[in-house]
């Protein structure tokens, strides 16, 4: 049972997005179209292949059109709603679907698959038009750059807003990590800092992830059911 002013910081990874029909890393032994992860999300491919990067990118970035957020999205934003400003969820996620059920309290932390970003002069934007989608490069807006990036925190690359990270997981009371498998870091690492200051650390998985032991409380099934059966026990009525 949650008060309303429990401080609340929540983790999810690719497993929360698996029921909408978006792949996890383990499901496809990080491969996509039969590039391993590693390989293709790191600065060096896309300096050294960067067409090849940006249709890895352009492949998934078009499939957000095709799918949708799902009860565990939803049940997220109803937690948020109850608990306001003590509630923070970082997601690991470069899908939209988080923003779409209508999370606001939101981190990014890998960035964002409908977002591309200009190297040259920094300049973000959403770009999900069907000329974006093309497997032709976005040329900026801003500047005379010819070849955006995508806005995704790549392998070796820092990922965003830690500070702010680290500050919300230092001072929470409960931390739940949700649909990860606790394999890439320093995400995976945020369930020690939680533990270290006393937090109450949950964990929602379809498998036990690799630091299972470090959970207070651990639920072993699908986020779609377990999210919205637990939250709505949290939520005092
Ligand atoms: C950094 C964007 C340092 C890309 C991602 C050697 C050299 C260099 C670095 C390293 C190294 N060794 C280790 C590292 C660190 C490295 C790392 O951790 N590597 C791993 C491979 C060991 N990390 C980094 O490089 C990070 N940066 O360290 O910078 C630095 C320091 C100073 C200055 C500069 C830099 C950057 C990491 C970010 C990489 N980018 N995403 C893209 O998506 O294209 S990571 C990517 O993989 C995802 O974003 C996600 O975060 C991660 C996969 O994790 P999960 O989300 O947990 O997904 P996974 O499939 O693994 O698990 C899903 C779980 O859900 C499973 O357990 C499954 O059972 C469960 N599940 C499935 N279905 C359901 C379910 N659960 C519930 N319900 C269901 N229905």
């Amino acid at each position: 049972m949650f008060e309303p002013n429990t401080k609340v910081v929540i983790l999810t990874g690719a497993g929360i997005s698996a029921e909408s029909g978006i792949k996890t890393f383990r499901a496809s032994d990080g491969v996509w179209e039969n590039h391993r992860i590693e390989d293709v999300a790191t600065p060096l491919a896309w300096m050294k292949n960067p067409k090849m990067v940006w249709e890895f990118y352009q492949g998934r970035r078009k499939q957000l059109l095709e799918v949708d957020f799902n009860v565990a999205h939803r049940a997220l934003v109803e937690l948020e709603k109850y608990l306001e400003d003590h509630f923070l969820l970082i997601t690991q996620n470069v899908d939209d679907l988080h923003s779409r059920a209508g999370s606001e309290r939101l981190i990014h932390m890998h960035g964002e698959l409908r977002k591309l970003r200009c190297e040259k002069c920094e300049n973000i934007v959403i770009a999900m038009e069907k000329s974006h989608l093309t497997d032709k490069f976005v040329s900026c807006e801003k500047c005379s750059s010819n070849r955006l990036r995508p806005h995704i925190v790549w392998f070796h690359e820092m990922p965003f807003k830690m500070n702010e990270i680290y500050d919300a997981v230092e001072r929470c009371e409960v931390f739940m990590a949700i649909g990860t498998s606790g394999h890439v870091y320093p995400a995976a690492g945020l369930l020690a800092i939680a533990k270290d200051v006393g937090a109450h650390c949950i964990g929602i998985n379809l498998e036990p992830p690799e630091n299972v032991d470090l959970f207070d409380e651990f639920h072993q099934g699908l986020a779609g059911e377990l999210v919205p059966e637990l939250i709505s026990k949290w939520i005092k009525k």
